[in-house]
């Protein structure tokens, strides 16, 4: 493999209009856990039946640091009798919604690295979740763009754009492709479980896109990739059994566990000590010490999260330009949560420093991608 400089020289970042606060949230999840316990009260008089807890959104905002998130369609999810999205189909001929989400981000992101989509010739559609299965989202992107070349889905949980990052950089270096985009369309209110008490804060829609080209066609102030590195390693911790064969098993199908569902304190107590030492590693491997990486661009999860892998690794509270947090008003939006913090904020660093963008998601997956930025 050639040493060619590659960089991501532009991205992108869209979300809906709508946005929902943690008390309009609680709101409606109140009511849903009223008329579920009214509806069950003997049951649960006779010890049959668990009743429902109600939700707040003091514990939301300390627990996770989230306060608000945008979302596709806030009617379907905050009515008590519904608790999901309304995201009607769309015929065939028409653009599906999760490729259109994928297109505005792309569009942003093309924009920012003064290309088109004509000049792209490679596009991996990377998410946590697909639509469909095929044709691939990645294809029906690549022709509403207009590019050529190839495209596909890819898809690792919440690491699945760090894992792109690593795929277009190598097959640019390799001479496979010339013009690398990725596209990250999350619409996570469709596999959030909205009445699971534990978890119906979490999440947020929103889509981002990423240009990695090489070095030698990026405009100044681009950031160069300096190395790139992933992890897996099996857990059933966070998990969610909807697919194609489900329709196999009638009796199942609509069971809880086709949604999202976690563990989150053993997710919490694991992902700490395991992502803070992987990116200690991996700047290791590169001469560099985190005192010497002037940002870190974090999966966007959990505030006291990132507030913890940060502390380990400067051994001490990470400020918010040292560890930006956008999660408090878009929630977590899986894949696009590091680059949603990469895109607000990267403008003031100086040309030669540092930065790191790192994901951790369901798998466990981990994904970290050094940069460096490029003369202004
Ligand atoms: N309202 C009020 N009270 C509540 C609520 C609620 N909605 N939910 C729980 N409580 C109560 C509980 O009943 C409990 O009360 P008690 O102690 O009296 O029984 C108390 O609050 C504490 O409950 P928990 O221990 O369940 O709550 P946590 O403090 O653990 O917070 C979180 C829950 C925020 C979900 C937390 O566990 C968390 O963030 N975990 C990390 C995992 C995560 O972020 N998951 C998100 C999606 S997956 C993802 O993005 C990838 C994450 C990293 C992957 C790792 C790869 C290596």
């Amino acid at each position: 493999m050639s040493s060619l400089g590659v960089s991501i020289t532009g991205t992108g970042v869209f979300h809906p209009e709508q946005s929902v606060t943690n008390e309009e949230l609680c709101i409606a999840f109140n009511k849903f856990v009223a008329l579920f316990n009214a509806e069950n009260a003997k049951a649960i008089e006779r010890g049959e039946v668990a009743a429902l807890r109600e939700s707040s959104p003091e514990f939301i905002e300390k627990a996770s640091g989230i306060k608000s998130r945008y979302v596709a369609d806030k009617s379907g999810l905050l009515d008590p009798e519904r608790m999901m999205p309304y995201l009607p189909e769309r015929p065939d001929e028409e653009l599906c919604i999760q490729a259109e989400f994928g297109v505005a981000a792309a569009e942003r992101a093309l924009q920012a690295a003064g290309r088109c989509g004509e000049d792209v010739d490679m596009i991996i559609h990377a998410t946590s979740n697909l639509q469909r299965m095929y044709p691939s989202l990645g294809i029906e992107v690549q022709n509403a763009l207009g590019a050529s070349g190839f495209a596909y889905d890819v898809t690792v949980g919440c690491s699945s754009v760090t894992f792109a990052i690593q795929i277009a950089a190598d097959a640019l270096r390799s001479g496979s492709a010339t013009c690398a985009l990725l596209v990250n369309p999350e619409l996570m209110t469709g596999h959030a479980n909205w009445r699971d008490r534990d978890s119906h804060f979490l999440f947020g829609d929103a889509a981002t896109a990423v240009v990695v080209e090489p070095s030698k066609h990026a405009r100044p102030g681009s950031f160069e990739i300096v190395s790139t590195r992933l992890l897996s390693k099996f857990s059933s911790n966070i998990r969610n059994n909807s697919g194609y064969l489900n329709r196999c098993d009638m009796e199942h199908r609509d069971d809880p566990d086709k949604l999202f569902y976690q563990q989150g304190r053993r997710v919490y107590k694991d992902v700490i000590p395991l992502a803070s030492a992987f990116i200690e590693s991996h700047l290791e491997s590169a001469d560099l010490t985190p005192s010497k990486v002037a940002r870190f661009w974090l999966h966007q999860a959990n505030s006291n999260m990132n507030n913890s892998i940060a502390k380990r690794l400067l051994g001490r509270s990470a400020t918010q330009s040292e560890a930006p947090l956008i999660l408090d008003t878009y929630g977590n939006t899986a894949s696009c949560g590091s680059i949603i913090a990469f895109n607000k904020h990267h403008d003031d660093l100086p040309s030669g420093s540092y930065g790191l963008l790192s994901s951790f998601g369901a798998g466990y997956s981990i994904g970290s991608v050094l940069l460096r930025r490029s003369a202004l």
